[in-house]
């Protein structure tokens, strides 16, 4: 198939937005004039416009602006930046950031604020969390971050003050599938789209949820290398506009076709028999499972004609090992994820396609790769542990039930800070240190969020904006932005070892921090200094990199670095150029591949499509299998979302270049619905369930099921510090139910609503 490049880009619709400025107190604006200081010289570092943190080369032009490109050595990251990425300097100079530490002096919420030196902040969170320390234990204070740099720091904070405590946005996001691929696998694992000749996409929106890493995969093997895509999505989104194919299969019902996928496999005989002999745990009972799994079964509950999923099965295993089934990311389209997500991997191992090109594989990472070597060809970094950390005896308030216990304790089952605090389930929280996460906008039921943190003793919110979630604290953190601060060097290896790392391009604005140096210093009040021996970013660095100078210095010049060859365990091409690039290295198996020296981290170093570890875990589970869910009334429309291209989960609305863009999220419905209705595109309606209600407008499209309505996430903020997006929109996160699925603990993101005129 051919795509022109132009047709390619063509995106997603955009509303306009007026920019309202007030003088916050603690903002730029209230700081009066800004100069623009910092490197004329590119800086490699990388961007944080969302959590895929690509690498970018940035420098201050002429002292007036800020011009941030991709870093031209990430070449799996075609040396770009997105539209987000490039609003960098947009976001850095907004005159809405704030850029003082500010404490609460009105009620909750209110918006009344005063700003503060940094040293009256800590004062202030080291007596109140100290009080509630004395008073109800350390473990009654939670701390929440997205991922990254600024959770490591944040939780060895919550560590050394002894609580257990600790979430990241994992129940909203990964644990989907890290958990099920935990379960299967022993571990992650790892796509390799830019090389897949046909690739089974079921809701996977790279072209709007960006990772520019993947998002240049399936671009290239859809441009360059001809792959067929096939696209089951229940909306036409960008992704469906690109796919040869595109079935609009009824929400929560993926589960189903992957089942009558691998029913096909198996009993159409189209498995790869020997990957299965070698390398599968539970085979059989698998097998007898999706025996009665056929596509006209599946047809009737998802809608996908099952002629569809038989030819398109025979047409992937034709061109297998060289294809996939994308596994995904956000989903919770269900409570049921664990079972879509086991089945979306199963559809991949029964054609044997993990470890070959196109397909599945494992992160290499130094160590691994330089044991296969024979050499070091990669640096190993190392990690500062701190010893004598104080024992935690509490337990968490999530995970107690033994079904959760393949999730990690540092992600966790973030909506349980809800039930802890509203209900003292499994007992009461006081506190909620928070950094880099806006719950009310990402996790679900506002209401609830907003009834907990005024139920709270204590609130506490880290980030660059007053957001919906921090107008709630107590004190307001101002975190310099990325491009202020220098970050712990990353591991990012893929098919071969590679590190990156973030350095400041500008002079702070205003009286900013970067969270390394805040939640030390929080440490240092709250009487905890001992815990962070390190003395800055720069010791920190120089301890990862064992003291090589030389080391460092490439890591930051370069800001991207990869060693070696690309490696598939079980990819000839790729063994023999690694083998005659290192003499030392292991000798391949007869067939030129490293086939005998793949293993997985399970209890029987198989691969488990079946697993007595699962059904003792959750009695039931141990094979996937199908269950039905009720997402909705009977009456009541299918509510999904999803990432749009220019602004990232709830954080960006604010930013001006962005909000510029797109400031509202039209609720797309489909014109037989809308006309039942006489709602026509641009009307005001009320969109309503039993959590929330939203008001908004409409976008009809035949571009979506007749039984679903859609929105892009992140819009209709509700409070009035941002100034640029507030009530701009619908806020999905206030319809959405408070629920926790079996097993990953993930959140739910498809309910059932209503919809009227207004
Ligand atoms: N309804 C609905 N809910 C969803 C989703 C959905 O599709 N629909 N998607 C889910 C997914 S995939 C995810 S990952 C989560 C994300 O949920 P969150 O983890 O809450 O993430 P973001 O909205 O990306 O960003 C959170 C905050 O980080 C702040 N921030 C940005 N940069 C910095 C920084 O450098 N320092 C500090 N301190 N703060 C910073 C932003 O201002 C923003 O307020 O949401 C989930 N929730
Ligand atoms: N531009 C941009 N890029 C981003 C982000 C962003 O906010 N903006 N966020 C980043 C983050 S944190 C993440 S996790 C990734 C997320 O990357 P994705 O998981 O790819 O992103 P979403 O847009 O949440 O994808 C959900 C898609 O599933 C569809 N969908 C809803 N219900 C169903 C269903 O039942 N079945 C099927 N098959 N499809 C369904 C939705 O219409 C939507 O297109 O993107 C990352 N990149
Ligand atoms: S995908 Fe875009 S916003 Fe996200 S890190 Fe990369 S360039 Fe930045
Ligand atoms: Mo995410």
């Amino acid at each position: 198939m051919k795509l022109d490049r132009r047709t390619f880009i063509k995106g997603a619709g955009a509303g306009t937005a007026g920019c309202a400025l007030a003088a916050l107190p603690g903002s730029i604006a209230a700081l009066g004039s800004v100069t623009v200081q910092g490197s004329e010289e590119s800086i490699a570092s990388s961007c944080e416009m969302c959590s895929t943190r690509c690498p970018i080369s940035a420098r201050v032009v002429n002292g007036k602006n800020v011009s941030i490109l991709g870093n031209k050595k990430a070449k799996s990251f075609g040396g770009a930046v997105c539209a987000r990425g490039g609003a960098g300097h947009s976001l850095l100079y907004d005159k809405q950031r704030i850029v003082k530490p500010l404490k609460r002096v009105g009620e909750r919420g209110e918006g009344k604020w005063a700003e503060i030196e940094w040293d009256e902040a800590y004062s202030l969170i080291a007596e109140n969390l100290n009080k509630i320390k004395v008073k109800h234990g350390a473990e009654s204070v939670a701390f929440s971050s997205k991922s990254g740099s600024l959770e490591g720091h944040l939780f060895h904070l919550a560590k050394s003050f002894g609580s257990p405590n600790t979430f990241t946005h994992a129940s909203t996001c990964p644990a989907g599938y890290v958990v099920a691929a935990k379960a299967i696998f022993g571990g992650k694992i790892k796509r390799d789209l830019s090389n897949s000749k046909y690739i089974i996409n079921f809701g996977h929106n790279l072209y709007e949820g960006i990772n520019m890493s993947e998002t240049r995969g399936m671009m290239n093997a859809q441009m360059e290398k001809g792959a067929k895509l096939v696209v089951f999505e229940p909306r036409f989104s960008i992704v469906a506009d690109k796919a040869d194919e595109w079935y609009a299969i009824k929400p929560g019902t993926d589960v189903a076709v992957a089942l009558a996928m691998c029913h096909t496999l198996i009993h159409d005989d189209l498995y790869d028999k020997d990957f299965v002999a070698k390398y599968v745990e539970g085979f059989d009972e698998f097998a007898k499972e999706v025996k009665n799994y056929t596509p006209e079964w599946a047809e009737a509950i998802s809608d996908v004609p099952a002629e569809d999923i038989r030819r398109i099965t025979h047409e992937y295993a034709a061109a297998a090992p060289h294809v996939l089934v994308d596994f995904g990311h956000r989903s919770s389209f269900t409570t049921e994820e664990f079972e879509m997500r086991r089945a979306l991997y199963a559809a991949n191992v029964l054609v044997g396609n993990i470890e070959r090109k196109g397909g599945l594989y494992f992160g290499k990472k130094a160590s691994n790769y330089n044991k296969f070597a024979g050499e070091t060809v990669a640096p190993t970094l190392s990690k500062p542990g701190v010893k004598n950390l104080p024992k935690i005896e509490a337990k968490r308030i999530d995970m107690v039930d033994e079904q959760y216990s393949m999730l990690w304790s540092s992600g966790g089952i973030y909506q349980t800070i809800l039930d802890a605090t509203l209900d003292a389930v499994p007992y009461q929280l006081h506190g909620w240190v928070m950094s880099r996460t806006n719950p009310m906008q990402t996790m679900t039921d506002r209401a609830r969020i907003v009834e907990s943190m005024q139920k709270l003793d204590f609130v506490v919110a880290c980030d660059l904006y007053i957001t919906e979630s921090a107008a709630y604290a107590d004190v307001f953190l101002p975190e310099s932005t990325y491009l202020e601060r220098d970050e712990e060097i990353k591991d990012k290896s893929g098919k071969n070892p590679a590190y990156y790392v973030r350095q400041r391009v500008v002079d702070t604005i205003g009286d900013t921090k970067p969270s390394w140096q805040i939640w030390k210093e929080v440490a240092d009040k709250l009487g905890q200094g001992e815990y962070f021996p390190w003395e800055n970013m720069q010791t920190l660095q120089m301890f990862q990199v064992n003291k090589d100078v030389k080391l460092l210095d490439k890591i930051k010049r370069d800001g991207w670095v990869s060693y070696g060859k690309p490696l598939m365990l079980r990819e000839p091409s790729m063994v023999n150029t690694f083998v005659s690039e290192y003499p030392n290295a292991i000798t391949p198996d007869e067939d030129s591949t490293y086939a005998s020296h793949l293993s997985f981290k399970t209890p029987s170093g198989k691969i488990e499509l079946s697993s007595n570890k699962v059904e003792k875990m959750a009695p039931g589970r141990g094979v996937i299998k199908y269950r039905e869910v009720t997402m909705k009334k009977a009456d009541e429309l299918f509510f999904i979302q999803g990432k749009v291209a220019v602004h990232t989960n709830g954080a960006t609305q604010n930013v001006p270049i962005l909000a510029n863009l797109m400031s509202d999220n039209a609720l797309w419905i489909h014109p037989i619905t809308a006309g039942h209705m006489g709602i026509s595109s641009g009307d005001k309606i009320r969109i309503f369930n039993d959590t929330g209600s939203e008001e908004g407008h409409a976008l009809v499209t035949p571009g979506i099921r007749p039984d679903t309505v859609f929105a892009y996430m992140g819009c209709g903020s509700k409070n009035k510090e941002l100034a640029r997006a507030t009530g701009k929109g619908i806020h999905c996160g206030n319809l959405l139910p408070h629920v926790t699925s079996p097993v990953t603990g993930m959140n739910l993101h498809t309910t059932g609503v209503k919809i009227a005129k207004i």
